[in-house]
């Protein structure tokens, strides 16, 4: 979705995975000499030093939601990325998080619930308990992942604050910082903070997940640490980064997608294979470490589970 004006975004991509691969034979020919531990190490730099809730990882695997997909390579998961408050080149985030402070880390979670609540990250964590589940994840530029997520039902925490009956809606906020996060102030134009929405029932749903670590560790930075959510029958930007806040609301909260572009990033932004983005199809994708075209699922392949939520 980069340079949603002047540039296609298959363009941006196919570059990118150009370089991916050659970052991967770089990769292959320092593990050849010897040096494989030490570049891992630099490069998956910005790994969450959240002391006190590191004694969670790694949670048990939740039975359920492991039906034996192949996972993808966790060196590429962790170095391919969106997040477009550092850059938006996809293989260069990881090198731009070292200055991003997330820990003490705070969730404000407010609005129409009984008990608004200022949540500490590591407190949570350990009140809820964490759990790590294998979802399927589709970007809307027409890549796949799948990836071992560590945290607990979104449902979960919204239930801890009591949202009352007149809250339709969940908006949530990434954190906005300037001076650490350098991809916001080049794109100004951009209407920071992210900003993110699903209605109720989405919210409420059990799939619905937030992720506090991927691969059975805390979570990233390039990936969203402390805590991000992950909506695996939504386009990928559903998936919201760093979160600092959730609010419960009467009304479709505004998100930085949808106030960019409506046509190409509406609100709902369900995977569905039959409708394609004003730019490119979706009915396929690209499976990111390994490059093989799949088919796309309607929902991403959990229409048993969500259908129900847009049947007509
Ligand atoms: N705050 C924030 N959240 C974000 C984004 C972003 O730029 N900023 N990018 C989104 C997009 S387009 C995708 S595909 C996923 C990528 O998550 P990953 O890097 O963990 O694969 O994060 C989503 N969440
Ligand atoms: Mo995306």
């Amino acid at each position: 979705m980069a340079n949603i004006i002047s540039r296609p975004d298959w363009y941006i991509t196919e570059r990118e995975v150009t370089s991916e691969f050659a970052y991967r034979n770089r990769r292959k020919f320092l593990k050849q000499m010897g040096f494989a531990g030490g570049a891992l190490a630099t490069l998956s730099g910005g790994l969450s030093a959240a002391g006190k809730v590191r004694s969670l990882y790694p949670a048990k695997r939740a039975a359920a939601f492991n039906p034996g997909w192949p996972l993808t390579d966790e060196t590429v998961a962790t170095t391919y990325n969106n997040f477009y408050e550092f850059t938006t080149q996809k293989t260069m985030v990881h090198r731009l998080v070292d200055d991003f402070e997330i820990s003490p880390w705070k969730v404000k979670v407010h609005g129409l619930c009984a008990k608004p609540t200022t949540f500490d990250f590591d407190d949570l964590c350990r009140k809820i308990g964490l759990e790590e589940r294998v979802y399927r994840f589709r970007c809307v530029e027409a890549w796949a992942m799948t990836v071992p997520w560590t945290g607990f039902p979104m449902h979960k925490l919204l239930k801890l604050v009591e949202p009352k009956a007149e809250a339709k809606f969940v908006k949530f906020v990434t954190a906005m910082i300037p001076e650490q996060m350098p991809g916001i102030a080049r794109q100004p134009r951009y209407p920071w903070p992210y900003t993110e929405g699903l209605t109720m029932a989405e919210a409420m749903h059990d799939l619905a997940f937030v992720a506090t670590g991927i691969f059975g560790k805390p979570m990233p930075k390039q990936n969203g640490a402390p805590i991000r959510t992950v909506i695996p029958w939504k386009y990928g930007y559903k998936s919201i980064k760093s979160i600092v806040e959730i609010e419960f609301t009467k009304s479709q909260p505004e998100t930085l997608w949808e106030t960019l572009s409506p046509e190409e990033y509406p609100f709902e932004s369900n995977v569905e294979p039959k409708v394609p983005h004003p730019r490119w199809s979706q009915a396929t994708h690209r499976i990111v470490d390994t490059g093989e075209r799949e088919r796309t699922l309607l929902y991403n392949g959990y229409e048993k589970q969500v259908g129900h939520l847009y049947k007509k």
